[in-house]
């Protein structure tokens, strides 16, 4: 597919260039040529590396366009003796993007070990009112996360997305074009039945499907093979420890380093530049882009300032980060043209982190494989929600399930820019909805099965005041047209998580965020570069 469009591409660009007679002999210097004229030239330049960003750029290469991407974080590179990352039961540097200790919302192990300042792989922003999770590394998000490959349920979705974005078009084209890719599969039976990292998952499938709530077991992005190999003993665990939001150092998660870019890299025309964090970005002559970036070292130390051009710019930096470049560039006249709708409509994902404890049949004491089962309560009196399971691998017998919860919470923030500091604060005021509805669903559970919310010596009470979901900030339908195109602006694209309106509905947000943007991908390369 990508000859076929690589030499349409090129033969169209020929046969218009023939016919206005400017097709230039060898050696001779075209002016006209962004190449000669811009420092660092390639045709699509994307920023960022997670979900958003693997699509674009795969898609990019797979059309003929050249493409750099640059990534803030580093590219980390599996070894055969399971130690690129870091262990979650001994949280060290690689752990965290430029903290001192341990970042995690829960810390089973209670161990807290300071460190030095370096760029690991999770990043914690604290706002006021709420710290927000993301990944940094080639892989971005995918690097840290749970692998829960879901997709929102029509009903919702509907209620969350404008008419103008078509689901059943994303739920028979792109959702499953992302799950191939990303290969991902259910959990299958022999673990979910016989393995004891899989007790815990058990037994909140019985505690939910006792309240009545119907279960999915979703598909994951995890090779199961490999868990099975770490079960077994003949590659070196990692997974079945629990080490999944510092990275997995077997290979078992399929993260976007394991397949959407390195197909990109493969088709010759992408290049990735970890370690390059982009300050800001301005348009220039004709409508090229300038993106300026710092080149930094592992210790944060700035090494170099550089600038890099492009015609068509991709913003692939998360939520947060593409709003505070977005944010930054306006703010200091860069980019003067994007609406005030930028840096607002920003959701949590209505997430919450809860415990169940004290619960009178055992839970396992390895409560760390993968998520793989969601527990549906659409008719949860406060608002719809959906529970997913987190690890927890004590060790030891706790008699307590970790949830992550997700519900369909309108509230929404906005992001002030702040001038002196050339960066962004949240504005965010809680309303306690995700909270509320999750404590509703822990209270019937706990009627029936038995046990109580909250644990002393884990989490005392549903938080809904920490996200691992970001989303929104560059709007579709307000700083953006409805497939990511930035208002005001030709050739300007928003790819990522900023796009989506403040909540993926109640399903984790990957899918969403790749099925969109292989949809806009698509459309972009059709009506707006001309392949
Ligand atoms: P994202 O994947 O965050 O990628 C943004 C990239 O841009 C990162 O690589 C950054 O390092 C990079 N970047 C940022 N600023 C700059 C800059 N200035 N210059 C250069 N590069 C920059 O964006 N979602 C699920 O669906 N299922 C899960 O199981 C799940 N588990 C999660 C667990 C954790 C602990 C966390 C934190 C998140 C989890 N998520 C999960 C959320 C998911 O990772 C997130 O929605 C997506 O990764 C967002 O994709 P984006 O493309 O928006």
């Amino acid at each position: 597919m990508s000859k076929k469009i690589f030499d349409r591409r090129n033969f169209i660009k020929t046969t218009a260039l023939a016919s206005a007679g400017i097709i230039l002999s060898t050696g001779c210097k075209d002016d006209n040529n962004p190449e000669s004229r811009f420092e660092n030239y390639t045709e699509a330049l994307v920023i960022g590396t997670g979900f958003g960003g693997a699509v674009t750029a795969l898609r990019l290469g797979e059309a003929g366009i050249k493409t750099t991407m640059l990534e803030r974080g580093q590219r980390w590179v599996l070894t055969p003796e399971g130690n690129t990352f870091s262990p979650l039961a001994f949280p060290d540097k690689r752990s965290a993007w430029f903290e001192t200790e341990n970042i995690a919302p829960l810390n089973p192990f209670g161990i807290s070990p300071t460190f030095e300042r370096y760029a690991g792989v999770l990043e914690r922003v604290r706002y006021s009112g709420m710290d927000v999770y993301a990944g940094a590394g080639v892989g971005g998000g995918s690097l840290v996360y749970g692998g829960i490959t879901i997709a929102p349920e029509k009903p919702l979705f509907t209620q969350v997305f404008p008419s103008e974005i078509d689901y059943d078009e994303l739920a028979s084209v792109y959702f499953p074009r992302v799950i191939q890719m990303l290969g991902a599969s259910p959990i299958p039976d022999d673990l979910l039945n016989d393995s004891e990292y899989f007790e815990f998952v058990r037994v909140h499938v019985e505690h939910a499907q006792n309240v009545g709530l119907p279960i999915e077991y979703f598909a994951s992005a995890y090779n199961w093979d490999i868990i099975k190999e770490e079960i077994a003993g003949t590659i070196p665990a990692s997974a079945i420890n629990g080490d999944i939001i510092y990275g997995v150092n077997s290979g078992a998660k399929k993260s976007l380093d394991h397949n959407y870019l390195p197909q990109a890299e493969a088709t010759g025309n992408v290049t990735i530049k970890p370690l390059h964090q982009v300050k800001d970005i301005e348009q220039v002559d004709d409508g090229y882009y300038r993106i300026n970036v710092e080149m930094i070292d592992v210790d944060g130390t700035v090494l170099a300032e550089s600038a890099f051009h492009c015609k068509y710019l991709f913003m692939g930096a998360g939520s947060i980060g593409t709003t505070k470049i977005l944010m930054r560039s306006k703010g200091k006249g860069y980019l003067p043209n994007i609406n005030d709708t930028l840096g607002k409509g920003w959701g949590s994902n209505g997430a919450t982190m809860s415990v169940r404890s004290l619960l009178p049949t055992n839970t396992g004491a390895r409560q760390s494989s993968p998520s793989s089962s969601a527990a549906y309560d659409f008719n949860n009196d406060i608002s719809p929600t959906v529970l997913d399971m987190a690890n927890y691998p004590l060790g030891t017998e706790c008699n307590c399930l970790i949830y992550l919860g997700l519900t369909l919470d309108s509230n929404r923030g906005y992001f002030d820019y702040n001038p002196s500091r050339e960066d962004i604060d949240l504005v965010w005021n809680n309303n306690n909805i995700p909270k509320s509805a999750i404590d509703n669903l822990l209270d019937r559970m706990n009627v029936v099965n038995g046990g109580q919310s909250g644990s002393i010596f884990i989490l005392p009470e549903t938080k809904d005041d920490l996200t691992y979901h970001p989303l929104g900030g560059a709007v579709m339908g307000e700083t953006c047209d409805w497939i990511g195109r930035v208002k005001g602006y030709d050739n300007l694209y928003v790819m990522d998580g900023a796009l989506i309106p403040g909540s993926t509905a109640c399903a984790n947000p990957s899918l969403t965020i790749a099925g969109l943007a292989e949809k806009n991908i698509e459309t972009i390369l059709n009506e707006d570069i001309l392949v």
